[in-house]
């Protein structure tokens, strides 16, 4: 079993989360190392490893550290067997969440105020929409309320956190209520806290905790 430390910022969603979710699932032999945003601009000035400058997460394995926070899921769902062995169904696990990591990624960005807000309403209508109504098919395909399959999978749980940042508001100028468009996206979001997994997790982890 590898010895990990896994830095992200003291934040219970995003891109971290899913990760610390499935290492414990995994038993994984792990130490969470929160960084704040200082901590880490402070971290990024002095520290020579480039898996350091490409934002958080960082994952430590055995002395090595790892960027990338899906490449990091990957292998925390390898170890805790939420990531399906079967190629096909690990494509579309993939699928999923490269889908979430472009919502996340190709979110507009403008210096001037009322030109992102613009540009973020034709996002969330046009581009942003159709990888909403993707995701929604997903889980239409799967005959349950999971992503992929009957079961949970690291999948759901991006999808869950992404659909949290959005209900969150961390989406500027993307409503709250934007995911009720998609009751396959909105039943998602109820059935992963109520894996039995998810639960043990949060009882044993709360979130005001
Ligand atoms: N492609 C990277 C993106 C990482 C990323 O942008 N992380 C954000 C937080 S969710 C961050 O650390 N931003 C601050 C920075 O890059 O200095 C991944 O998925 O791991």
């Amino acid at each position: 079993m590898p010895k990990i430390t896994f830095s992200y910022f003291p934040l219970r969603g995003a891109r971290g989360e899913a990760i610390r979710f499935a290492l414990h699932v995994a038993g994984a032999d792990w130490e969470n190392a929160d960084m704040t945003w200082d901590q880490y601009q402070a971290k990024k000035a002095s520290e020579k490893d480039l898996a350091w400058h490409n934002g958080m997460p960082v994952m430590i394995v055995d002395g090595k550290a790892y960027t990338q926070s899906l490449a990091q899921l990957r292998f925390a769902g390898k170890l805790s067997k939420l990531y399906p062995e079967d190629p096909v169904a690990a494509m579309a696990v993939d699928e999923a969440m490269d889908v979430c990591q472009d919502i996340l990624t190709k979110c507009p960005q403008d210096p001037d105020a009322g030109v992102k807000k613009t540009k973020r309403e034709e996002y969330a209508a046009g581009k942003m929409k159709s990888m909403m109504d993707l995701l929604a098919q997903r889980v239409g395909e799967s005959g349950s309320a999971f992503m992929v399959g009957g079961d949970l999978t690291i999948a759901d749980l991006v999808v869950y956190f992404l659909v949290k940042m959005i209900r969150e508001g961390q989406f500027e100028h993307v409503p709250a209520n934007y995911v009720d468009a998609w009751p396959q996206l909105a039943g998602l979001e109820k059935a992963v806290p109520e894996h039995p997994l998810v639960k043990a997790y949060y009882e044993k982890f709360p979130v005001s905790a």
